[in-house]
């Protein structure tokens, strides 16, 4: 193994026990590096606590789903009704529904619980705009007891003209639309129908609206100053050729981030591509769309898929502690001062990580690609064998950019190492070069070798043993005359 950072392996605290020193790291909104754009620090401000905007805030905010609207009024071919909405959610997931009471209640029971938790989005089961007494309802209940809490929707965008008033009245700054096309001929295949001022509308018919309906939606929240991310779903064969042309149109009616997510589709799914055997992309495909597109505007590269009801930060999802039964039981410890106090640690710790990147002029080698274990905090503070996701550091030796994460099963089942599941986590990281983790058993770190993947120890801030890892990497490639 190349010799570790040797810092004490302790689970507190990031913003506590980090050491903080040379790295340079993502462009200044957290998000996608490789595009020129700057954010003005008015945004910058807006979208510093919200995890799904901003790369930076993902590592350290957290965001609560609420299910209150199980209706949809379009089709989608990715989708079956009796799951949650799939535009922003796994298929074959089912979140419990909650009345508006229901849902207030649960943000401030999960706000006390989980001060990191800044963002209220509603995302289905259905879509959030097709039921707009309950959407809105719990928005005002919940800005009335909690206005530190900012509020986010996510929709298909049929319906979103009709209720922008409202969503400005009700100051909810964050919308995502799900755009797969711009050509409805390229949604007919997507869309089978389109539900719109009670009628049905078949096929193209339906496709046209819908279409239509979502540029006017993009061009209303940019009249409205509302920060809209656009979700896409990348279907292989459909429109994966189409989503640069998408990409170039949302940037041009003043989206601000992009999302380009993979089709998960299976026959169990019960969905139409599911049955008709329509295969979502490799994470080779999806990365090659995301980086076509990444010079014309920031991209989103850390979505998880969540569900519906999804509590926690991004890469963990704590839905199952917060269950309707269990919830209810619980009383709301909303308490702002404390939630503050919180947030100003977090601010401290990422404003000595910048602070840092800046204290030294590293020179930029070759890229390689690393995989972390984290439970979040921008840290490497997991061990090999409990991580059930792997996140993905591009690294050159001056700049350290998250890519990507990586699903696996945790290889450490019952204290026992499953070499079954470690061939599979080994594939899904096959690309990267280095594995970085708090700890990292013998046995692991054997097969991690053969395969070609340099086991490392560390327990620091993500860049910091990326560099560490990058520095002692290359010198060990120049010293087997490899470089
Ligand atoms: Fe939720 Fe969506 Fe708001 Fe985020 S999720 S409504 S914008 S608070 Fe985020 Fe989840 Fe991806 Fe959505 S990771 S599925 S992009
Ligand atoms: Fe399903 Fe969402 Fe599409 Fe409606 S918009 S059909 S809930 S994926």
């Amino acid at each position: 193994m190349l010799q570790s950072t040797g810092l004490t392996n302790s689970d507190s605290s990031a913003t506590k026990t980090a050491t903080l020193s040379t790295t340079r790291a993502s462009g200044p909104c957290g998000c996608d590096s490789s595009t020129s754009q700057v954010v003005p620090k008015n945004i910058q401000e807006r979208i510093a606590k919200h995890p799904c905007y901003s790369e930076d805030a993902h590592h350290h905010y957290a965001r609560l789903h609420v299910a209150v609207a199980p209706a949809c009024n379009i089709q989608c071919n990715y989708c079956n009704r009796k799951y949650d909405c799939a535009n922003e959610s796994r298929p074959g997931v089912v979140s419990e529904v909650l009345i508006p009471e229901e849902a207030a209640h649960k943000a401030l029971v999960i706000a006390g619980k989980i001060p990191q938790m800044t963002v209220l989005g509603i995302a289905g089961p259905g879509d959030p705009l097709a039921n707009p007494k309950h959407t809105f309802r719990t928005f005002e209940l919940v800005a009335e007891q909690a206005p530190d809490i900012k509020l986010c929707l996510s929709s298909n965008g049929l319906m979103l003209t009709e209720y922008i008033d409202k969503i400005k009245e009700l100051k909810i700054d964050h919308v995502t639309l799900t755009i797969n096309m711009i050509d409805p001929e390229i949604g007919e295949k997507i869309y089978p129908w389109v539900r719109y001022n009670r009628k049905r509308y078949k096929g193209i018919e339906g496709v046209r609206i819908l279409h239509e309906k979502q540029m006017e939606a993009l061009e209303a929240l940019r009249e409205a100053d509302i920060l809209c991310k656009v979700n896409s779903v990348m279907i292989p064969g459909v429109n994966d050729q189409h989503l640069a042309e998408v990409n170039k149109v949302i940037r041009s009616k003043g989206a601000f981030i992009h999302n380009i997510m993979p089709l998960i589709s299976a026959p169990e799914h019960g969905t139409h591509f599911g049955l008709t055997g329509q295969r979502g992309p490799s994470p080779k495909e999806l990365k090659a769309v995301q980086d076509s597109c990444s010079g014309n505007m920031r991209m989103m590269r850390h979505c998880r898929q969540c569900r519906a009801d999804a509590v926690g930060l991004l890469g963990e999802d704590r839905s199952q502690e917060f269950t309707k039964d269990k919830f209810l039981e619980m009383k709301p410890e909303y308490d702002l001062a404390a939630r503050q106090k919180v947030h100003e640690g977090i601010e401290k710790f990422t404003a000595e990580v910048k602070a840092s990147k800046a204290a030294k002029t590293l020179k930029k080698g070759p890229k390689i690609l690393v995989a972390v274990a984290t439970k979040g905090n921008r840290l490497v503070n997991q061990h090999f064998g409990h991580a059930k996701e792997f996140q993905i550091f591009e690294v050159d030796g001056a700049d350290v950019k998250f890519v990507a994460h990586r699903k696996v099963d945790h290889y450490c089942q019952a204290g026992y190492g499953e070499e079954a599941t470690l061939e599979h986590i080994i594939k899904a990281i096959a690309d990267c070069k280095g594995v970085l983790a708090s700890k990292i058993g013998l046995c692991p770190q054997k097969e991690l070798r053969k395969a070609g993947l340099e086991p490392f120890e560390a327990y620091d801030v993500i860049d910091k043993v990326a560099l560490d890892f990058y520095e002692q990497f290359m010198k060990s490639k120049e010293l087997m005359g490899v470089l």
